[in-house]
């Protein structure tokens, strides 16, 4: 049977390229994922999503313990046979979310209690019921159970909730186990404190993890400061281990996180803002929205592969967003998905190709410009 592993393949300057392998596939890195939430990455098939070159997508914890329930879903045979998609999944450990979106949150030592968004029922996570809930859901990838500040706080405040997290990560670890085929990430906090920083990648080190993850970043601080952390925090972390940048981001942010040693990330960015009328594109962002679109014969891009982008003019795209016609998130979403992907792809070839510097001009060169 495969075990999980991580080869690294080539470096250019900091940023690297490998595979990740793991008993349901390979994942080749710098790896984007996808966010399918609630079970789908929403208005996307799973062929469809496999098809824009997504090789892993991100699940969540939080959301599916609340509806449909964890213990539902390993009754269906968890997750991948549920939603239909048998290549990798990574699921977040939920700490992060019942911050940002349930109620009344009372943190303790322990765990974290709250209700829910949905519909007000009350509910308990720790450590030791956030890894059981990723075992049901037969999560490839599992996150410690973390807790992450919102920015800015002040030093004492992140120091506090970094060492909880620490203390976390190691009854994770516990509760994980052993089990051959799945991997378990720590997760370093410590806000823009390289000292915290610093002190957080010892402690998880000291643990033992199958790949790290830079946590507590892309909460309100800054792309400057987030690359001032970057430019120290991979570093911290083992060189033979694949790092994940949570939930991050723009397609300027992905690029700045890969040149800084960032092997994973993921962001509902592609693929919410496509239902919202924004796209992605070499050129920057077009809000498909806006009246200029209404009689534009040209594709979004003309570059671009993308069954959006092959059969459907901007005026047709303009349209369906306007009558909010359902077809309209579906094919922006793909457009998007397909766009960072690609972007993926090009960082992958150019570090293994020692060109990555040639690279990221040209990339910032083509957003320079701006949309045709
Ligand atoms: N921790 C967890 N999930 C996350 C984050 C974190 O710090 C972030 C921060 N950008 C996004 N998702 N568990
Ligand atoms: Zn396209």
């Amino acid at each position: 049977m495969t075990r999980f592993s991580f080869s690294l393949d080539a470096t250019d300057g900091a940023a690297r390229t490998g595979v990740i392998s793991t008993p349901r596939g390979d994942i080749r890195t710098p790896a984007f994922m996808p966010v399918g939430t609630a079970a789908t990455v929403k208005a996307m098939m799973p062929e469809s999503v496999r098809a824009t070159g997504a090789d892993i997508l991100l699940g969540n914890t939080y959301h599916l313990m609340l509806r449909p329930g964890a213990e539902r879903i390993a009754g269906l045979g968890g997750l991948h046979r549920f939603m239909n998609w048998d290549r990798p999944i990574l699921t977040d450990s939920g700490g992060f979310q019942v911050m940002s979106l349930a109620e009344l949150r009372k943190l303790t030592e322990k765990g974290v209690t709250f209700r829910s968004h949905i519909d007000g029922s009350k509910h308990e996570l720790t450590p030791e019921r956030s890894m059981e809930i990723q075992k049901l859901l037969g999560s490839d990838i599992v996150m410690c159970f973390d807790e992450c500040p919102a920015l800015p706080a002040d030093d004492a405040r992140v120091a506090e909730s970094m060492r909880l997290s620490m203390r976390w990560a190691e009854r994770s670890k516990q509760a994980f186990g052993d089990r051959p085929g799945h991997a378990l990430f720590g997760i370093m906090q410590g806000g823009v404190t390289q000292h915290l920083r610093e002190e957080s990648a010892e402690a998880l080190k000291a643990i033992g993890f199958d790949g790290y993850a830079v946590g507590g970043l892309a909460v309100g601080e800054g792309q400057e400061a987030m690359f001032g952390v970057l430019d120290y925090a991979p570093g911290m972390l083992p060189q033979d281990k694949p790092r994940y940048l949570m939930g991050v981001g723009k397609p300027d942010d992905i690029v700045g996180a890969v040149k800084r040693g960032i092997d994973m990330m993921d962001c509902v960015l592609p693929s919410r803002s496509g239902r919202t009328g924004q796209a992605w594109t070499r050129r920057g962002q077009v809000n498909i929205k806006n009246a200029r679109h209404a009689d534009d014969p040209r594709p979004l891009d003309e570059h671009c592969s993308c069954p959006a982008c092959r059969g459907y003019s901007r005026a047709y795209l303009h349209h369906v967003f306007r009558a909010q016609e359902m077809i309209s998130g579906m094919l922006l979403t793909w457009h998007n998905l397909h766009y960072y992907q690609e972007i993926m792809q090009g960082m992958r070839d150019a570090i293994a190709e020692g060109r990555f510097a040639d690279w990221e001009a040209e990339f910032h060169r083509q957003r320079e410009m701006g949309d045709i």
